[in-house]
């Protein structure tokens, strides 16, 4: 579609031109103001130099950013620190040792409260267990596990004595693991008998034991008891970690590591080929993250209960569970299972019962909750919140509106945070004091970040107009190359415009100059020459109120190039009306922002694919409207899934 038809039918698409300005009192004592805008654009590489100063530095830095190699960034290079040293003992010699840093709630319902110093304490032991495992600084640990405490003891274990870690997520397979394994040349693993997952026990170490069948340089697996499972223990390799973990002294002084000493990798999946190591290094990582989980949320430390329900295996976790919320001495609740164990409402009595005041999560869920109805939630005291965060997708004005309303009470500002991976921390987002909350926009670059949406040619758009995302300057958290591949990192990521990050994201800014984030531009369709994006009619469908969630693909078509097709999730309440109700919704599409978008086909379907940070895998959906093969399904959170679209579609009307 030409720029001016893509707008037209953004803004057609939005009916709901409704803004959410900040509550009053929150604006009044909010950690970000418009002068912190005004600040930050001044002052440049100035303002990170300042933000520095959250972290307890070994030695302090004289140097902010080093650029003299692009895009080989070095920040704060001549600094030294320890990250778990920030993320722990300074709040105890601060005097917060019996601060909570995290309340537990396991899924069977058990719970464990576990203060500053219980956490110093913890990660001291786990540091000294790895000594004597022989891991030394540099040395790449994997840990595969679920949403338990010794999860993040065990990272912060690595932190603590150099040894980057690379935690792979708990639902992917066998193969997945191994190839990550080999990848980053990891030599010990730490794992868990299982989880809880849907009212049950879930096996973790039989993928572990079938993963290390091809990467004999594993040495040691430590293993953490949750379940009680069976499990088989190898010879010489396997040890449970409350025996090694047990025994070990609460002594261990933390060694200061240079700033850009590597604090972890994380792959991703790209949509082909080989997943990327993502590398992040600790200063200025750790200075990104604390800095934006500060401002986003408007983080009170002493008062707040901060809640990211997302997995520690996604960056979300990485950045919002760990190092940004214990690095501002944060008090944070830790979930393990899932959102309808045993019941519809359990993260609303979660919310009720610790009286959470900042809740963040995907929309994905949202949608979920949406589709399970607004009377559940109604059920719980949620009055506590004052600030909520959606991440991974952009959220659709439906979903935004919903979650304010329902899970807000009508008065949160509803943070919507775009960022990646690779960037490591909140790039585009609402600050919760400053901005009138659009519902679908992730509004502008944080203090501190400079992005821009540029055509092809490299030119930047006008306002009205969309594009391509990119970063304009380097930021502290950025990643700083790919695991063994500088090559792949500057082809990736710095040679599609000329000294600025593409993101691989499409982008619009409204006729304010705020940001849109439209979906990644591989998701962007062309349907007879015109531009479409899956997202926009995706939130088509989804303002129909009969769909819970929906995702478009663009199918090969002979005549129009390509061919719009829709799964969709129907709520709880509408019933699968069949031919009538497809051709329903196909108007509606047409209704919402024009004939030309209607899909040529829908589908309605009971799950959709996705990963573990709850995006749809349209590649797959894709393989499926084109009746293909499926392609790799490693990257699933659940790979019946897919066999269940097939059978669904078999048996359809
Ligand atoms: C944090 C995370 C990154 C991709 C990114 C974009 C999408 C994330 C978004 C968003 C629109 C938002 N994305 N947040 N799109 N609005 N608020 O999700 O990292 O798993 O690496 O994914 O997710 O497409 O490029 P990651």
């Amino acid at each position: 579609m030409s720029e001016p038809q893509q707008s037209e039918a953004l803004s057609n698409l939005l009916h709901e031109d409704r803004r959410f300005p900040p509550p009053d009192e929150l604006a009044a004592a909010a950690n970000v103001t418009v002068e912190t805008y005004a600040a930050a654009e001044a002052e440049g590489e100035g303002f990170w130099a300042e933000q520095a100063k959250r972290i307890s530095w070994a030695q302090e830095p004289t140097q902010v950013l080093d650029w003299s190699n692009p895009p080989f960034a070095k920040w704060f290079a001549d600094g030294t620190l320890n990250a778990a040293y920030n993320c722990c003992d300074r709040h105890v010699e601060a005097g917060l040792g019996d601060r909570v840093a995290f309340h537990f709630e396991g899924e069977p319902g058990d719970t464990r409260t576990i203060t500053y110093a219980e956490l110093t304490t913890e990660v001291k032991k786990a540091a000294n267990a790895l000594l004597e495992l022989g891991v030394k600084a540099g040395d790449r640990v994997a840990l595969y596990l679920p949403m338990i405490p010794e999860t993040v003891f065990a990272m912060l274990a690595c932190a603590r004595i150099g040894a980057p870690h690379t935690v792979v997520f708990g639902g992917f397979s066998a193969d997945a693991l191994a190839s990550r394994i080999q990848d980053c040349g990891v030599e010990v693993v730490i794992t868990a008998d299982g989880g809880y997952r849907r009212g049950a026990p879930s096996p973790l170490k039989p993928a572990v034991d079938e993963a290390l069948k091809s990467c004999p340089e594993v040495r040691s697996v430590v293993v953490i008891k949750r379940t009680g499972q069976e499990t088989a223990m190898a010879d010489g390799r396997d040890v449970w970690w409350d025996d090694i973990v047990g025994k070990q002294s609460e002594e261990h002084t933390p060694e200061a590591f240079p700033a850009e000493h590597p604090l972890y990798i994380m792959y991703t999946s790209g949509s082909t080929g080989k997943p990327k190591g993502i590398l992040h290094t600790t200063g200025g990582y750790l200075v990104g993250c604390s800095y934006t989980q500060w401002a986003t949320f408007d983080l009170k430390p002493e008062t707040d209960i901060y809640w990211t329900a997302a997995d520690i295996g996604w960056v979300t976790g990485h950045s919002y569970i760990v190092y940004g919320p214990l690095s501002n001495a944060t008090t944070s609740i830790l979930y393990e299972g899932t959102p309808d164990t045993p019941h519809k409402g359990r993260w609303w009595e979660i919310v009720q019962k610790y009286q959470a005041t900042i809740l963040y999560c995907a929309p994905t869920a949202i949608r979920t909750f949406m589709k399970w109805g607004a009377d559940i939630p109604a059920k719980f005291d949620l009055s506590s919140l004052r600030v909520l965060g959606s991440v991974g997708e952009p959220i659709n004005p439906e979903a935004y509106v919903w979650y304010r309303e329902h899970i807000g009470g009508d008065k949160t500002p509803v943070v919507d945070t775009w960022w990646q991976t690779e960037t490591g921390m909140h790039m585009i987002s609402p600050m919760p004091g400053v901005t009138s909350g659009k519902p679908g926009a992730a509004m502008k670059a944080v203090p501190g970040v400079s992005v821009d949406v540029v055509n092809d040619e490299g030119i930047p758009v006008q306002n009205g107009e969309g594009g391509y995302l990119v970063i304009t300057k380097p930021w502290p958290a950025m990643l700083r190359t790919l695991w063994g591949d500088d090559q792949r990192y500057v082809d990736t990521y710095w040679s599609r415009f000329e000294g600025r990050y593409f993101a691989g994201d499409g982008a619009k800014k409204d006729e304010d100059g705020d940001l849109w984030l439209l979906g990644r531009v591989d998701d962007v369709m062309n349907v007879s020459g015109h531009r479409l994006s899956t997202t926009e009619i995706e939130s088509a469908l989804v303002s129909h109120p009969s769909v819970a969630e929906a995702a478009v693909v663009g199918a090969t078509d002979a005549t129009t190039g390509q061919a719009i097709v829709a799964f969709v999730i129907l709520r709880g309440d509408a019933t699968n009306g069949g031919a009538d109700q497809v051709t329903e919704l196909r108007n509606h599409v047409a209704k919402e922002i024009g004939p030309i978008a209607k899909p040529r086909q829908i589908m309605v379907v009971e799950e959709l694919p996705k990963t573990r940070s709850g995006k749809i895998m349209r590649r797959l959906l894709r393989d499926i409207a084109e009746n293909r093969e499926l392609g790799d399904v490693t990257t699933l959170t659940d790979s019946t899934v897919m066999d269940l679209i097939k059978s669904n579609l078999a048996t359809a009307p």
